[in-house]
């Protein structure tokens, strides 16, 4: 059985375990922290980041897009989360990449705000983490259909954007309501009532 490696208060490694959930691929899971196992990650994951998944082959994948690539191969002609090609493939990836660099931003805003000591952190780097995070949230709420991101169609956009924010609602404060993008709050909550994602609930690390 496949191995997911990582804990589920990564959105990285939530928006993967509710994929596998939603194309019906079970797995086991190591539960490892990126701090506090962080020799076991290195070993995983040359850059000691997680996710990673040890398929049945015996390979280990990482990072989630390339994980998702994968997961795409395996799961049923016509239930991917994704078209295979074209402008509108191209739209989904756009808004799942966009979705997933605000938790890129959300993780870098948590790295200088709270792990680094006050006298060390940028006021600099931070204004430009939390424009990124409200210019990318600005972005997908034009971009934000009804009830998905790109209509009546599930894709890999909606498991993006519902890791993403419920990430960012509860990990940085001045996010924690999202009344300024209320169709990507409605996406997130529709979302969040999947069973792929009740399956996999957020963690407070
Ligand atoms: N691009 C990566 C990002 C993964 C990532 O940043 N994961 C965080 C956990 S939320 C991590 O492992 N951080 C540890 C570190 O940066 O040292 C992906 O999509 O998998």
């Amino acid at each position: 059985m496949m191995i997911l490696v990582g804990q589920f208060d990564s959105p990285f490694v939530r928006r993967v375990a509710a994929t596998m959930g939603h194309y019906d691929l079970p797995f086991d899971r190591h539960v490892l922290s990126v701090f506090g196992d962080r020799d076991e990650v290195l070993r995983l994951n040359p850059l000691g980041k997680v996710p990673a998944l040890i398929i049945d082959e015996g390979e280990t994948l990482v990072d989630s897009a390339v994980i998702i690539d994968y997961l795409d191969e395996l799961a049923p002609v016509g239930g991917r989360l994704c078209p295979e090609r074209g402008p509108y493939r191209r739209h989904v990836l756009r808004l799942a990449v966009v979705a997933m660099g605000v938790s890129e931003r959300a993780v870098q805003l948590r790295v200088e705000t709270v792990r680094r000591p006050p006298h060390l952190q940028s006021e600099e780097f931070v204004e430009t983490y939390r424009r990124s995070i409200r210019d990318s949230l600005d972005y997908l709420e034009r971009e934000a259909g009804e009830p998905w991101m790109t209509g009546s169609t599930l894709t890999h956009g909606d498991f993006a954007v519902t890791a993403a924010l419920t990430h960012l609602s509860a990990r940085v404060d001045e996010f924690s309501d999202l009344q300024a993008w209320p169709k990507l709050a409605a996406v997130r909550a529709a979302g969040e009532g999947l069973a792929a994602f009740k399956g996999v609930p957020f963690v407070e690390g």
